[in-house]
Order: structure tokens, then C-alpha cells, then sequence
């Protein structure tokens, strides 16, 4: 592709009051068509190649722990890769986090690519934000397939509304998280969305959603990236486990109990009154 037919990643996608509603209700939203499919051909080998770089999970898939084998994950590629920093700064993503959570701007949090292997697991339920010393409500992840992913590569599932209630936010990702929140889900009958992404569909939930996602049964990598956005003006709080300190460490270095997260791994990513 030559500068001229590169697909600029800044335009706006248009969201309505309803799919704000339904967000803000249900704790996640699928969009369909953010990206076109000659974006995500441009974006993909980008992402992938990058990913290839950094990636140092080399362990043979039995001798991994339950997390390791759900994917390779490879935080904040935006600081390793130039290009790839121009994915993770789109103002396209950034503004639609900034409507669904009704606030006047976001900040980065974090990237991460999350690249569930041919035979990679599942990636149990959890919810985000038990790893976040962050003092807000407002954390949103843009989960982004750089391909489509039918049931059996492992698409990202979301129990309905359970942003509202208080599940298994003191359990990091694991057999147990797995364990405590599908009895809860059973017990409670929440419902779950499960189903597939098609080419260029994102979704975006809250750090408190109880989500999950299957096995990547199939012969193909399953590739996503991720953006985490927190709203402008988040203070970090004193870390609550050792999950917490690492994040501190990793993404707001410097940062002390009570002030307010701006260092300069977390720039604005998007203001409403921003230009288009
Ligand atoms: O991609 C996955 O398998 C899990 C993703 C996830 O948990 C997240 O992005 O918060």
C-alpha cells in the first residue's frame, strides 16, 4: 500500500445515545465496522510483526500455567513501535471511549497485544480492574481482532451488567477466578453475551465486566490489540495487592497515593473539544 491508499486511522465513527445507553447498562458493546477490512489488512501485519519481535513466551503449550497458555501478551507496544504507537493513539478509538463513558477526555492507561495461540486456552474470568490502582469507575478496554473470529478461535464474552455487582474483584486471573465467577453466574443466571466478532468489529467494556474467552481450537493465531483508557483525571490510590504495585511500577512510574495519573506514559489520548 502506498501513503496515498493508507487508511487514516483518525476518522470518526459515529455512536448513538442508545449504544451509550446499552454500554453504560450492559458494561460492554460490540461496534461493528470501526475498522474497514483494507484497514485491518494495513494494521494487521504492523501489529503482528511487532508482536513477533517482542514476544519472549517461548515455553512448550503443557508447561504453562493456566495464563500463560490463554495468550502471548506484550504491554505497551505503542513505546516499542512507532507505528504501532499511531494504532494505539487513534482518535477514533479514543473518542468512542470517551462517549461511552460520558466523560470529557481519556488518557492511555496501557496498550497490550493479547495473541491466543493455534491450541492456546481459554482465558478465564476475571475482571480488569482487581489489577488497577486506579481511584475511578471510568477504565475502558478497546478490544480490537485484527481478524474475524468465529466461536472456535476464543472471541472475548461478557456477562451482562456484571459491572454492577461486586464478583471476584480481589481474585487475579486464574483457575479460581474461572472457578468462583461461572458458579456465580450459574447461581445468579446472568445473562452472557458469547459470539463471534466479524472483520472489523470492536468491543469495549468497563474494568469491572466479568469476562472471559474461550479456546483458540483452530490452526490460526488469533490476533487482538487492546487500548486501556482511563478518564483525564483518575488519582491512583494505594496499591491493594502485588498485582497493583507491578502496575504502579509499569504504568504510572512516579505516581504516589492521591495524586492525579498524567506521567508520561499516560498522555491524553482524546478531549471532547478536541478538533476532528
Ligand atoms: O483476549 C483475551 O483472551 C482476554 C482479553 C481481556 O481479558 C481483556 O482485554 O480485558
Amino acid at each position: 500500500m502506498n501513503a496515498q491508499t493508507i487508511p487514516p486511522i483518525n476518522t470518526h465513527y459515529a455512536i448513538t445515545p442508545e449504544q451509550i445507553a446499552f454500554f453504560q447498562e450492559n458494561g460492554f458493546i460490540k461496534l461493528k465496522n470501526v475498522f474497514s477490512p483494507e484497514e485491518i489488512a494495513y494494521w494487521e501485519p504492523i501489529i503482528s510483526q511487532a508482536v513477533a519481535q517482542y514476544n519472549t513466551m517461548t515455553k512448550p503449550m503443557h508447561e504453562r500455567s493456566t495464563y500463560e497458555k490463554a495468550f502471548q501478551q506484550i504491554h505497551n507496544l505503542w513505546r516499542k513501535d512507532d507505528k504501532v504507537r499511531e494504532f494505539s493513539f487513534s482518535k477514533r478509538l479514543a473518542k468512542i471511549a470517551t462517549e461511552l463513558l460520558g466523560v470529557s477526555g481519556v488518557r492511555m492507561y496501557h496498550d497490550q497485544a493479547l495473541y491466543k495461540e493455534p491450541q492456546g486456552g481459554a482465558t478465564p474470568w476475571h475482571v480488569d480492574q482487581y489489577y488497577w490502582p486506579v481511584d475511578t469507575f471510568n477504565t475502558v478496554t478497546a478490544w480490537i481482532p485484527l481478524q474475524d473470529t468465529p466461536m472456535e478461535m476464543g472471541p472475548l464474552a461478557f456477562s451482562c451488567g456484571s459491572h454492577k455487582i461486586k464478583v471476584a474483584h480481589d481474585i487475579e486471573i486464574s483457575d479460581q477466578s474461572e472457578e468462583v465467577i461461572r458458579e456465580t453466574i450459574r447461581v445468579k443466571d446472568l445473562p452472557v453475551v458469547d459470539t463471534p466478532f466479524d472483520l472489523g468489529e470492536v468491543s469495549f467494556h468497563y474494568g469491572w465486566t466479568l469476562h472471559r474467552a474461550g479456546a483458540n481450537l483452530t490452526d490460526r493465531m488469533r490476533a487482538v490489540m487492546t487500548v486501556i483508557y482511563i478518564e483525564d483525571g483518575t488519582k491512583m490510590f494505594a496499591p491493594k495487592n502485588k498485582d497493583q504495585i507491578n502496575d504502579m511500577n509499569w504504568w504510572m512510574p512516579g505516581t504516589k497515593p492521591g495524586e492525579v495519573i498524567q506521567t508520561e506514559l499516560n498522555p491524553i489520548v482524546y478531549r471532547v473539544n478536541d478538533p476532528e
